[in-house]
């Protein structure tokens, strides 16, 4: 094989790469007014509220990794609701937490994660959790030092304006 070919093929890959990449992510770009995209993923739709676990709201030995398949996909701006009891009014809190990444996410390794909400905050209307970034997020419950996320099936992840399965 020539120099010559090996060079087309190279492009020719990245080139398939880029346009799969584009097809993947690049409605992430900007997502206002993208002729085209209305197709895939509804751009009109308003952002919503809602509440994690559904009327089973935060709490321990709910699946919540089932429970995200099964309402996937979330999007941009979308805002989540966390509802628990406070301590104040049941002997098993609970708290909201984001992991870093994937690995963490597995192990319920709650070394590098982040506090979003204290066990006090899921009272009342809940704590919101506003969909903004565009990467993966991991929540989990940090209580019990992962025995919750790990035992509990309190986490789940979510990729917004992704789909999460096709
Ligand atoms: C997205 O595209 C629309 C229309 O093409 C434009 O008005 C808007 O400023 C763009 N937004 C960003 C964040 O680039
Ligand atoms: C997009 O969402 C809006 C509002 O939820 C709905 O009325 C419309 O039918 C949807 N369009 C498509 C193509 O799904
Ligand atoms: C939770 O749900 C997921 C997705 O449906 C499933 O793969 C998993 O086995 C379930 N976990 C348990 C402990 O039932
Ligand atoms: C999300 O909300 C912010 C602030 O309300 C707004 O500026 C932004 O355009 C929204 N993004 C999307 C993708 O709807
Ligand atoms: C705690 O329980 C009391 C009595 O059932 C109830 O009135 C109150 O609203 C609860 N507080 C929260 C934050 O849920
Ligand atoms: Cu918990």
């Amino acid at each position: 094989m020539g120099r010559f070919t090996l060079v087309l093929m190279l492009t020719y890959a990245s080139l398939l790469g880029v346009s799969l990449a584009n097809k993947d992510w690049g409605f992430g770009f900007n997502n206002t007014n993208w002729p085209g995209s209305h197709q895939r993923h509804n751009q009109t739709h308003a952002p919503k509220k809602i509440i994690v676990g559904g009327s089973q709201n935060w709490h321990f030995g709910f699946n919540y990794t089932d429970w995200s398949l099964k309402n996937a996909p979330f999007y941009f701006n979308d805002t989540l609701v966390f509802k628990y009891d406070p301590p104040s009014n049941t002997t098993f809190p609970h708290s909201v937490y984001l992991l870093p990444n994937l690995r963490s996410f597995l192990n319920c390794d709650l070394k590098r994660a982040k506090m979003i909400a204290n066990p006090t905050q899921g009272g009342g209307k809940g704590f919101e959790f506003v969909l903004k970034k565009r990467k993966p997020h991991y929540f989990a419950c940090g209580e019990k030092d992962g025995f919750h996320c790990k035992v509990g099936l309190m986490k789940f992840a979510v990729v917004p304006l992704l789909r999460w399965r096709y």
